[in-house]
């Protein structure tokens, strides 16, 4: 049964039992965590999944540097981080954390435009970061899950194409593919036919809007997309991911959750 999340957001409470039950009064079936709280605020974390019976399913960012970092010490901070996201993230019955090379960190479309890496440097930069989070994974039972990035936001990985590249080339079977419908709406010449091309590779996806605000605002055809989440079978989690348009954040989000359920509905979902 696919699972429906969500980031948190302006208008959730800082009080992490409060946000939980505010997420599960919206409409979601869980929380997609930002991997400070694991990091900073584990205890209470742990304790308001317990009370409140409302699941972290995943986990995004919150750590220092990147996988994909051009700095050496930076990498190797992100992986320590992670390791320990990943292990809390077991513990607590998250399916794993949200990763991509990097972000923020370059662009081959925006000036300087000449990276200081060669592209058969990053991809061995990254099979060394993510082999070096396999024994976490597999201790914990988590996965990570590699996001492709549009190419305004990374330069690295920007298709579904180019992450499952590397899992394959690294033979990294505890990492998957993190399907972004927004980064796919700019990246992915048919979002449906991408999902399918990837199926047994797909462990998570995020949602948000060709605009990316809250879903149904925009021009993204979901139901589409969701077809090929029907046909390969998916059975993870979708998080929002977007901001929120509107006088009234926290009625059109609801809607927009109930917008969603009505795509997934035709989808067959
Ligand atoms: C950034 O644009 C994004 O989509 C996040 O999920 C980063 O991991
Ligand atoms: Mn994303």
């Amino acid at each position: 049964m696919i699972k429906l999340a969500t980031q948190d957001k302006p208008f959730f409470s800082e009080d992490l039992k409060t946000c939980l039950r505010q997420v599960r009064q919206m409409g979601f079936d869980g929380f997609e965590a930002d991997g400070a709280l694991l990091l900073n605020q584990y205890d209470e974390l742990k304790a308001a999944v317990k009370d409140t019976g409302v699941p972290v399913t995943s986990v995004c960012g919150g750590y220092r540097g990147w996988i994909g970092d051009f700095v050496d010490y930076r990498r190797k901070t992100a992986i320590e981080d992670i390791k320990i996201i990943l292990e809390r993230a077991g513990e607590i019955g998250a399916a794993g954390i949200v990763v991509p090379a990097a972000w923020g960190m370059f662009s081959l479309r925006l000036p300087p435009m000449v990276p200081p890496r060669p592209a058969d440097e990053d991809r061995k930069v990254l099979i060394d970061s993510l082999s070096k989070l396999r024994q976490v994974c597999e201790k914990s039972g988590t996965n990570v899950f590699l996001e492709p990035l549009n190419r305004y936001e990374d330069h690295m990985l920007n298709t579904l194409d180019a992450a499952g590249e590397v899992i394959e080339k690294g033979g990294l079977y505890h990492v998957k593919i993190m399907a972004d419908f927004f980064h796919m709406n700019i990246e992915e010449p048919d979002i449906k036919k991408s999902i399918c091309k990837w199926k047994d590779f797909i462990g998570h996806v995020h949602i948000a809007d060709s605009h990316r605000y809250q879903p149904g605002d925009g021009h993204t055809d979901f139901v589409y997309g969701f077809e090929g989440l029907r046909e390969i079978g998916f059975q993870g989690t979708m998080a929002f991911e977007c901001r929120v348009l509107g006088n009234a954040p926290e009625e059109n989000y609801r809607q927009s959750v109930e917008y969603i359920r009505r795509c997934m509905e035709k989808a067959g979902l």
